[in-house]
């Protein structure tokens, strides 16, 4: 690791993480900078929209940085335009705390968006629904939830604001990281908080229709292509989509949303995994389970997170030596969990 990390004011060193001490420090401070994991989808740009949004009622400045743009499905929400690269931030940028949002470990904000934070040297305030997240902060706001979202829902609730652009950006977390509510961690809370922000004005069909009804000619061939070409094999489900698929079928690297969900529906499939070849020479590898097998403890033995159901991991090397590499362990583990 490069780089010294940001300095704690002394006073925050031991205070308790609760609510309370997030909105005093709030309170206690101007500017605020924003930002969230690689690759940013619902969870990570609702979240840190909305947070901007509460921050901007309150009268401070707010600004939110990402290492990767936003994703097109996503800029109806309000202010994602503002959303800034680390490399167009303006003159004079001085935020005295940051907020990290929905990342599971620090690393995950991007190479560029970590030095930037290291360079200010400002404390963070880590809020995330992680179960693995190993509070990196030195505030770390660590709850279990379907999505950031609601944490930062917690916050608005507690502040009173009612604001519909608000409840939008946080309804559009709760959908994205619930699957529209088909997930295993969707609970009566995922359902209560959904529900209190269409009482505040969520747009839940602007939200779904974005999300889920926008899909790109690419993502459509990249879809039938691994449906097509999927492998299965005692309750796995894999597909693979080397470089040269994206160039003949005239598709983008990012245009992959929602495709190892499809892969899990099979019936019997326990675990769908997705192979993507990356430039570079890496090989982007995306979970799902079904039941049972904890698809986030394989991705972190390959240095990867997640959640239970949904993990991920970026391994260096062939595609086909990270397929083989990887199923072997997921073969491993699955056959060690039905004999267990
Ligand atoms: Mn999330």
């Amino acid at each position: 690791m490069s780089g010294k990390r940001p300095s704690i004011p002394a006073q925050l060193e031991k205070r308790d993480p609760s609510l309370e001490t997030i909105l005093d420090l709030i309170k206690e401070h101007e500017r605020f900078a924003l930002t969230t994991h690689l690759s940013p989808e619902g969870d990570a740009i609702g979240s840190t929209l909305a947070l901007r949004l509460i921050l901007r009622r309150l009268g401070k400045e707010a600004l939110i940085v990402m290492q990767d743009p936003v994703p097109q499905s996503l800029k109806f929400l309000k202010g994602a335009e503002g959303i800034k690269g680390p490399r167009d931030l303006p003159e004079g940028f001085d935020p005295q705390l940051w907020f990290v949002l929905d990342c599971a470990s620090f690393e995950r904000v991007g190479e560029q968006v970590k030095r930037l934070i290291e360079r200010t040297g400002k404390p963070i305030i880590n809020i995330d629904h992680h179960v693995s997240n190993p509070g990196f902060g030195q505030i770390n706001y660590l709850r279990q939830a379907a999505a950031t979202a609601q944490l930062i829902f917690q916050l608005s609730l507690a502040l009173k604001l009612n604001d519909p652009e608000i409840a939008t950006a946080l309804y559009a977390g709760l959908v994205a990281d619930t699957d529209a509510f088909r997930n295993a961690n969707t609970d009566a809370q995922a359902l209560r908080d959904a529900a209190a922000l269409l009482e505040q004005g969520a747009k839940a069909h602007e939200v779904i229709v974005n999300l889920y009804e926008r899909r790109t000619p690419g993502e459509l061939r990249l879809l039938g292509h691994a449906l097509l070409h999927a492998h299965l094999d005692g309750g796995i489900i894999w597909a693979e989509l080397p470089l040269e698929v994206f160039a003949r079928l005239g598709a983008l690297p990012h245009e992959t949303e929602h495709l190892v969900d499809e892969l899990r529906t099979v019936e019997g499939v326990k675990v769908a995994v997705l192979f993507k070849e990356l430039e570079g020479g890496r090989v982007k590898v995306s979970f799902r389970a079904k039941e049972g097998l904890k698809v986030n403890e394989l991705a972190q033995s390959f240095g990867g997170g997640g959640h239970e159901q949904a993990a991920g991991c970026l391994l260096s090397g062939e595609l086909a030596e990270v397929e083989r590499l990887v199923l072997e362990e997921l073969k491993r583990r699955l056959d060690a969990h039905r004999s267990g």
